[in-house]
């Protein structure tokens, strides 16, 4: 057993959704309480073990990017400090505490805006059944986690929970949400991609691929959701980038090898983690936060 924090338990409070690792409550009409847990998802499946800090680690890289990237796209943050969240929530205040952000409800997008700026993934098998991937044509002879000519803007369909999504085409998202919304978050994907992955560079990481979600505020495209988290990206150390293969995952690597050396069959019920995996994969993921943020403690 750890001390991480795989349930949320906010009494009456009522859940609005129960991601895989996020748990997401409604604040009245207008606010939305995003507490991200320790879960950790492997072969899509959540295992039984989750990650000390993990939570807490990704919840302060997003708010770190929120800043960062705070010129270029506004974003759906209100506060993350628990001592301005409103009274009903005070007694939950240690389960939120660095974990948690209170953010204005957007009416979201129905498009997941992919950035690649490497051959992985899903982009990788798109590229082997079609030379392209959503579509985009692309050279001949690339191969396996290659960077691209230049990045480009994948738009993905969510099927539902559990699923995975749907590389739809550019002419998909300007059937779906217009012409004049697509362009716009194509373009910011791509700009906010290129940012971010300069930084990543600056800290000898490689920012492969990034999936944002935006909606609208106000009548004003807002970045949503969390950002550029491992989660929610594929970072790669650059020192040991090799392409020609799948590259090595830089948070979740050791927790992938474990379970293919136990020969699970990635049906439910997903198995515990051994107490070594788990304190290697939270090093990976502090490693992450400190690369990134050049903090070197989650309470600094
Ligand atoms: C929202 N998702 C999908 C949990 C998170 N600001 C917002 N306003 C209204 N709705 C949402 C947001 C945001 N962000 C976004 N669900 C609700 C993201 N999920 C994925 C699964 O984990």
């Amino acid at each position: 057993m750890n001390d991480a924090l795989l349930q949320t338990d906010l009494g009456n409070l009522p859940l609005l959704a129960r991601g895989k690792v996020r748990d997401i409550y409604a604040l009245g009409d207008d606010q939305l309480l995003f507490i991200a847990t320790d879960r950790i998802s492997a072969f899509d499946h959540v295992l039984a073990t989750g990650i000390p800090d993990k939570g807490r680690i990704l919840t302060q890289l997003s708010l770190f990017w929120f800043d960062f990237l705070k010129h270029d796209v506004p974003n759906h943050l209100v506060t993350a400090n628990v001592a301005d969240y409103p009274a009903p929530l005070q007694p939950y205040a240690a389960q939120l505490e660095g974990r948690s952000m209170i953010v204005r409800r957007a009416e979201m997008f129905p498009v997941e805006c992919v950035a690649r700026g490497y051959i992985s993934g899903s982009g990788w098998k798109d590229y082997l059944a079609t030379s392209a991937i959503c579509g985009i044509p692309l050279p001949g002879g690339l191969t396996e986690s290659h960077r691209l000519p230049q990045p480009i803007f994948t738009p993905a369909a969510k099927i539902n929970t559990g699923g995975h999504d749907e590389n739809i085409s550019y002419s998909q998202v300007e059937s779906a949400i217009g012409a004049k919304h697509a362009d716009a978050l194509r373009l910011l994907t791509l700009e906010i991609y290129d940012r971010a992955s300069k930084h990543a560079a600056s800290k000898g990481l490689i920012l492969a691929d990034t999936k944002f979600e935006f909606g609208l505020i106000d009548g004003e495209i807002t970045l949503a959701d969390e950002v550029l988290t491992p989660d929610s990206s594929r970072y790669w150390p650059a020192a040991t980038y090799s392409p020609g293969g799948a590259q090595p995952s830089f948070d979740k690597q050791f927790v992938r090898d474990y379970l293919e050396s136990i020969h699970w069959n990635k049906q439910a019920p997903a198995p515990a983690l051994p107490e070594d995996v788990v304190l290697r994969t939270r090093e990976k993921y502090l490693e992450a936060f400190r690369l990134i943020t050049g903090r070197t403690s989650l309470t600094e």
